[in-house]
């Protein structure tokens, strides 16, 4: 738990609003590590200049709550958050419902500044805060023949409008390699700007996998399975010709329906341009390794 990793410069660093530190974290007792906790020794990639709390809070895809832009900001306070308990289950040492409250208190909470890039080809740079899932897999003790990650949504249709129509199957559930789990880069998120992360973010808790499309960082996730077979993606269910299992952004490997070359920045204003999208978003250093051998037009 004392392993810190970053590659972006902290939001601490650009505006006096990251040195806040959530309030789900205080009250999980973790104010101890506070300031300190916050301040990540490893600089660099200054260039990435975080999207405004406006824009990330207020042009979402969370198809719980609706399928527009502008959805699940209007209906998502409809949502209970407190108490949450996530089931940790399958090839796992401690299975068992954790509270979350209790899982807070566990974690050491890290500010990350991570390019957020659509499949839609728009994309953001969202400074989160939360703790890397690898972690909260150690905690319940990674069994040695699992080999992949299941997560699933909360289903509770009497608070997620959306779920009362079969737009998806409900409930939304993703997945990842254990190594992609086990990376460093990969986190769970309960917080953005050092306050709780708001419900149309996908409270309390979600994934955020940096180099993958966005539909893979599964918001507000009430169950963790270990197994050892590819899990079912909600995507890949429902149009399994255009979205595959791995999902990871590549700019040479395009949508059957569109380019993935480049992508359009949300909140630049009107004169923002589309720029060039990256191979693995960016974070082709830390994560290529992982599909060395693979041919990544087959396995997009
Ligand atoms: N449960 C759930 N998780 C989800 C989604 C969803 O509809 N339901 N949408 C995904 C998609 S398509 C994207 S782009 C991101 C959007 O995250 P944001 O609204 O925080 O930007 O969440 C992903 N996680
Ligand atoms: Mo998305």
């Amino acid at each position: 738990m004392a392993k810190r990793w970053t590659n972006d410069l902290t939001h601490a660093d650009v505006t006096p609003e990251g040195a806040f530190l959530n309030r789900r974290q205080i009250m999980a007792g973790l104010a101890g590590i506070g300031m300190a906790g916050l301040a990540a020794p490893a600089r660099a990639n200054t260039d990435l200049e975080p999207t405004d709390w406006d824009v990330i809070t207020q042009y979402n895809n969370f198809y719980e709550f609706g399928t527009g832009k502008d959805d699940p900001a209007a209906n998502a306070h409809t949502l209970t958050t407190s108490p949450w308990t996530i089931k940790i289950d399958g090839m796992v040492d401690k299975p068992g419902d954790y509270a979350l409250d209790d899982i807070m208190s566990k974690m050491t909470i890290e500010e990350r500044i991570y390019r957020f890039r659509c499949v839609e080809a728009w994309s953001m740079v969202v400074p989160w805060n939360g703790f890397e899932l690898k972690d909260l897999l150690d905690m319940a003790g990674v069994k040695p023949e699992a080999k992949y990650v299941a997560m699933e949504t909360l289903f509770r249709p009497e608070e997620m409008p959306g779920q009362n129509v079969p737009f998806i199957e409900w409930p939304y559930v993703e997945g990842l390699r254990l190594d992609e789990a086990m990376n460093p880069l990969t986190i769970m998120a309960s917080g953005i700007y050092g306050k709780d992360i708001p419900n149309q973010n996908g409270a309390p808790l979600r994934l955020v996998v940096p180099w993958k499309y966005g539909y893979k960082s599964i918001k507000s996730v009430v169950r963790i399975t270990l197994t050892d077979k590819e899990p079912p993606t909600s995507w890949n269910k429902a149009i399994p010709n255009e979205y595959k299992f791995y999902s990871n952004v590549n700019p040479e490997v395009d949508h059957p329906r569109w380019s993935q070359e480049t992508e359009r920045p949300i909140g630049g204003g009107i004169f923002a341009k589309r720029k060039p999208t990256l191979m693995f978003n960016g974070y082709e250093k830390e994560v290529a390794s992982l599909y060395e051998g693979m041919d990544l037009r087959k396995y997009f």
